[in-house]
């Protein structure tokens, strides 16, 4: 069923991933036309969408790829820690691109997949919330730390507005321990991302992204406005996963930090 107050065209940048694939059917509701867009692995248009291939570190591309839109929902870019470069064209000049992009087309509201990552190095024992310092865990947390501050920088200048959302773990289940805190279900994604198109006035937010775990270490009250209610649970699946897997030894990243082993990912030879 269309929202009673769709978007004319919605841009979702990273459409081919995993999440852009859960994204592409959830925000189908939301826009009268969908652009999609990635740099692989695009499946042809079916009914009310679009589909542009376009890498984000081109500028002229993503001018072009934003033209006509009115709101963007930006997934694209490197999921994981990498390489410096990759990660600076995919995230950082990506990101600066797209806002450039969204400054010159008057678009006025953007939702970015920031990362629990750009707070890894906060210890599972400890409770945060959006206004704690960041702490990013590596290069891509560094690099989501760029586009929170840079979409902080064009609402207070330009006024666009963002919704950065932290995501923890979004995955079809739970995989490991750290994930019974911060897995995120797909039900649960597209709900947060509605809220985040759709709340009336959102300013600058910056909200953790996760499902309702018994074991959280994030606080969401300064994100209540979006009125984000999970109806998922990593507890669902906590039988299996304490049966079968292994809980990982006491000063294991896994265990110790929130961003667990990514905080000892790399370096990775350039
Ligand atoms: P993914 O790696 O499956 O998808 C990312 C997509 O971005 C890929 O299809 C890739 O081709 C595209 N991409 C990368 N560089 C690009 C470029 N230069 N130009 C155009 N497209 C480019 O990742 P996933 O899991 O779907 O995540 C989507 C977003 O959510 C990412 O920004 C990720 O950092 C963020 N995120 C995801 C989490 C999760 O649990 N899945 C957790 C936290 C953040
Ligand atoms: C992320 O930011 C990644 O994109 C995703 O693949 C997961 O690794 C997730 O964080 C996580 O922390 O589990």
């Amino acid at each position: 069923m269309a929202h009673d107050k769709a978007y004319a065209r919605l841009l979702l940048t990273g459409a081919s991933g995993g999440l852009g694939k859960v994204l592409r059917k959830g925000l189908k509701p939301m826009a009268r036309t969908l652009r999609l867009s990635d740099r692989v692995g695009l499946e042809p248009p079916e009914e009310n969408e679009e589909v542009v291939l376009c890498d984000l570190a081109d500028r002229s591309a993503v001018q072009n790829l934003v033209a006509g839109v009115d709101g963007i929902v930006h997934f694209g870019g490197i999921s994981l820690e990498d390489r410096f470069d990759p990660i600076l064209q995919s995230n950082i000049v990506g990101v600066f691109n797209l806002y450039e992009a969204a400054r010159k087309h008057g678009v006025a509201r953007v939702v970015f997949a920031s990362s629990n990552h750009v707070t890894g190095f906060y210890k599972q024992t400890e409770r945060i919330d959006a206004a704690a310092p960041v702490r990013p865990d590596g290069l891509y947390g560094i690099s989501k730390c760029f586009g929170e501050n840079l979409s902080r920088y064009y609402f207070d200048r330009y006024g666009i507005e963002t919704v950065c959302l932290r995501i923890g773990s979004s995955f079809p289940g739970v995989k490991d321990r750290r994930m019974l805190a911060t897995f995120l279900s797909y039900r649960d994604l597209v709900e947060l991302v509605r809220c985040a198109l759709f709340t009336p006035v959102v300013g600058h937010t910056i909200a953790y992204g996760n499902s309702n775990n018994r074991d959280s270490w994030w606080d969401n009250r300064l994100s209540a406005h979006l009125g984000f209610v999970p109806q998922d649970s990593a507890d669902d699946q906590r039988a299996h996963v304490e049966a079968n897997v292994p809980l990982p030894a006491e000063n294991d990243p896994a265990r110790v930090y929130q961003g667990g082993a990514f905080v000892a990912a790399g370096p990775f030879d350039e």
